[in-house]
């Protein structure tokens, strides 16, 4: 049995409450230390704590569950910053003692060593945790232009935005650049800003939306490159919303010479296939920046090797959740493990 199983019949909704309940009674000053928004919001996360507790299991990775944590605590702290890290790093061990509690009173001993070892790490992962102050902007080749854009950006200019890119392109950087050197970059940032609590996610929102038409704007540029004949067909896995880092890999082949056709998120299964019956595509890309999409990028692989007929294509797959280490991609059956365009590029080259 998994948890997975719990959900379907509500007894996960039970579990989240229970623990959410038992919180406030090991620590009563937690009563007076989160509003209500917390309150709401903390139980809200026990369900995501509880969801990404299962991918670590399913996916025997313990990457995904420390990478998460590192990731939580961060996002705490910058909302409750008046609490203090330590109270913080308290009452989520806390936590994670009574996740434990909980699993063990609901799941078979199999289940219960699995999640005794994730949640032991986890709360290592929490012990230890400490703040960084990471800045993707600087030192970078295009920082001024980059900067300047996430500026135009925060500031909802998005013609300045749209002519920051064109004066870079003028002025001799490569599309290439731009994406990689400016685009990725500022994006990442973007993300940084939302997770210090600095913007919140409908700017998150509008730097998304505009970059995205930025990058339409070039595509004139982009599809002139001359073609080298190989085909890439590229989408996300489940339900996970973080495509443009799919697509900017797409653009990028494009620029390379290869005819790509980016499907995005959300792609049902028979229309997939008839994708790649229409394509017969040389490459496919796979791409999932949430670790709990991990599954279905797994599933996606499978199914598509049951189908002898397309034996012959490669697939490749990337994203946030392959990058932390927990080399999936070794035990997955796709053919290249790379983490970036830049790998994958130089990959195809001698593939
Ligand atoms: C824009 C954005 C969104 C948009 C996405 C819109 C869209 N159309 O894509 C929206 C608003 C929908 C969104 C939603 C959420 N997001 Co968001 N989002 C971002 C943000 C700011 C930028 C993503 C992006 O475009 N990056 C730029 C691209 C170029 O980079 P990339 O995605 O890493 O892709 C590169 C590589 O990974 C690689 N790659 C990608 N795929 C593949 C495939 C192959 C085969 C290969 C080889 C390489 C490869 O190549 C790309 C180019 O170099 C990131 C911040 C970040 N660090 O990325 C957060 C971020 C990913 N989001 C985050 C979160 C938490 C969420 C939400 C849960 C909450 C929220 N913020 O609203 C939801 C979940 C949605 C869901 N169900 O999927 C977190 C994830 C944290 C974690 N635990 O990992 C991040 C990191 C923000 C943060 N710092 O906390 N988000």
């Amino acid at each position: 049995m998994t948890l997975l199983l719990l959900k379907s019949n509500e007894s996960i909704v039970k579990m989240t409450q229970s623990i959410f309940e038992k919180q406030f009674i090991k620590d009563p000053k937690l009563e007076k230390d989160l509003d209500d928004r917390r309150k709401r919001l903390m139980l809200q996360d026990i369900y995501y704590n509880i969801d990404n507790l299962e991918a670590a299991i399913l996916h025997d990775s313990e990457h995904i569950i420390v990478d998460y944590v590192n990731w939580l605590m961060g996002l705490l702290f910058y909302r409750m910053k008046h609490l203090g890290l330590d109270r913080i790093k308290t009452f989520m061990i806390d936590h994670y003692i009574l996740l434990n509690e909980a699993v063990n009173s609901a799941m078979d001993e199999v289940y219960i060593e699995k999640a005794e070892k994730h949640i032991n790490n986890a709360i290592e992962a929490i012990r230890h945790f400490e703040l960084n102050n990471i800045s993707y902007l600087d030192g970078i080749r295009l920082e001024s232009q980059a900067k300047n854009y996430l500026e135009a950006l925060l500031a909802r200019d998005r013609q300045k935005a749209s002519d920051i890119v064109i004066t870079t392109l003028d002025n001799g950087a490569t599309l290439e650049e731009v994406y990689v050197g400016l685009f990725r970059p500022v994006m990442h940032e973007v993300g940084n800003l939302w997770y210090k609590n600095i913007i919140a996610v409908d700017k998150e929102h509008y730097a998304t939306a505009v970059t995205q038409g930025v990058m339409s704007q070039l595509y004139p540029r982009i599809f002139a490159t001359p073609k080298n004949g190989r085909t890439m067909v590229s989408l996300c896995v489940g339900n996970e919303l973080h495509e443009m880092g799919i697509r900017m890999l797409s653009d990028l082949f494009e620029i390379q010479g290869w005819d790509t056709i980016y499907l995005g998120a959300s792609v049902p299964w028979e229309s997939l296939i008839s994708s790649l019956e229409e394509y017969n595509p040389d490459l496919i890309t796979l791409s999932v920046t949430m670790p709990n999409y991990l599954s279905n990028c797994k599933e996606t692989i499978d199914a598509i090797r049951k189908e002898k007929r397309f034996d012959h294509m490669k697939i490749a797959v990337g994203g946030k959740a392959l990058d932390m280490g927990n080399n999936l991609r070794e035990k997955w059956n796709v053919d290249v493990e790379a983490t970036s365009y830049e790998e994958l590029v130089a990959w195809t080259r001698i593939n």
